[in-house]
């Protein structure tokens, strides 16, 4: 079963492991969803954080698929911003045209909370991919990495890479996105049990990689000694790459970043970052679609499902290439 046995391969791997919108975005990938009737009781929608980014290509090529083999037609729609006044509209829009399920990945933990409701209300089966609302009774399932162990395994790796000793920052996204928080919060509280290591505290990149550049810049005029940085998703290890870069500080100052886009892997390869935590985009893309079919068919579902994370470093990168993220299916 395929739940079962991406569960396994979490474990094997944990183990080794060491448009702004109001339009809908149809992204390559997918098709426009239009209904003048009622339920299009075949028709799934899934709704990413944002358009044309690595990882959602990677679940939307996930979940097509999986969709196609279960004889249901998936369409992307996105919003051009990872925001949730962006993506509010968005999903006002596929509500309209009645699918019978939505996937979501909602760009804030509270805000995305009423119009989601409101979808549910219109009996469209709601499951969650990657992020999640605080409010768990409004998607049936969420599938995401262990997010919270993923920012520890950051911190280990991190630490590593110091030598234990040092200041190391942390650039975080958006406040209020329930992945990269729990990243964070996972790394903070691994990092204390380090006693030569000074924690530098949390900054947001606002999904920027500019930003995160930004943010490099200034911590290293406030702090010449910084040793390590966790950039807890691909736009902030982008820009914090870049910032180093930028700054000749390649190699001196080490950085962990999770996820694994095609730039980067590039960034892994050149020795600006020294670790990537690659996630499975793929599989929570196939996962939340396995999931809204049994909804939708009166199967059981599961409510919460954890899906494979990986370390990977220069060393061992080649053989770890089935985890690179994709630009198209
Ligand atoms: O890290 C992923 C995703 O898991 C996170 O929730 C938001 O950022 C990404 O999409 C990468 O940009």
């Amino acid at each position: 079963m395929r739940v079962a046995n991406r569960t396994a391969v979490k474990r094997t791997v944990i183990v080794i492991g060491a448009m702004v919108a109001v339009g809908a975005l149809v992204t390559s990938c997918g098709g426009k969803v239009s209904n003048s009737g009622g339920t299009d009781s075949k028709q799934l929608v899934l709704i990413p954080g944002v358009a044309d980014e690595p990882f959602y290509i990677s679940m939307q090529c996930g979940a097509r698929d999986e969709a196609a083999k279960l004889g249901y037609r998936l369409d992307t729609q996105a919003p051009t911003k990872f925001d949730a006044g962006a993506q509010t509209p968005v999903l006002t829009g596929v509500v309209a045209n009645r699918p019978a399920g939505i996937l979501i990945a909602p760009t804030h933990a509270t805000a995305m909370a009423g119009p989601l409701e409101q979808a549910k209300d219109a009996g469209i089966k709601i499951v969650e991919v990657d992020t999640a609302l605080q409010n768990t009774s409004v998607a049936l399932s969420s599938i995401s990495s262990d997010n919270k162990k993923g920012g520890a395994l950051a911190a280990a790796t991190l630490a590593k890479l110091v030598g234990e000793k040092g200041s190391v920052l942390v650039i975080n996204t958006k406040a209020g996105t329930s992945t990269t928080d729990e990243r964070a919060e996972g790394f903070q509280d691994a990092i204390k049990s380090y006693s030569g290591i000074t924690a530098l505290g949390v900054q947001y990149n606002n999904n920027e990689a500019a930003q995160a550049a930004s943010i490099i810049t200034a911590t290293l005029a406030a702090h010449p000694d910084l040793a390590g940085v966790f950039a807890t998703n691909l736009s902030s290890a982008e820009g914090a790459a870049t910032g180093l870069r930028n700054a000749n500080k390649l190699g001196q100052v080490k950085l962990v970043g999770f996820d694994a886009s095609p730039k980067q892997v590039e960034d892994l390869k050149a020795g600006t970052v020294q670790a990537l935590i690659a996630q499975d985009p793929a599989g929570i893309g196939a996962t939340g679609v396995d999931q809204v079919v049994a909804a939708l068919e009166g199967k059981p579902v599961t409510r919460n499902i954890q899906t494979a994370m990986i370390a990977i470093t220069q060393t061992d990168m080649n053989a770890n290439a089935k985890y690179f993220y994709k630009r198209t299916c």
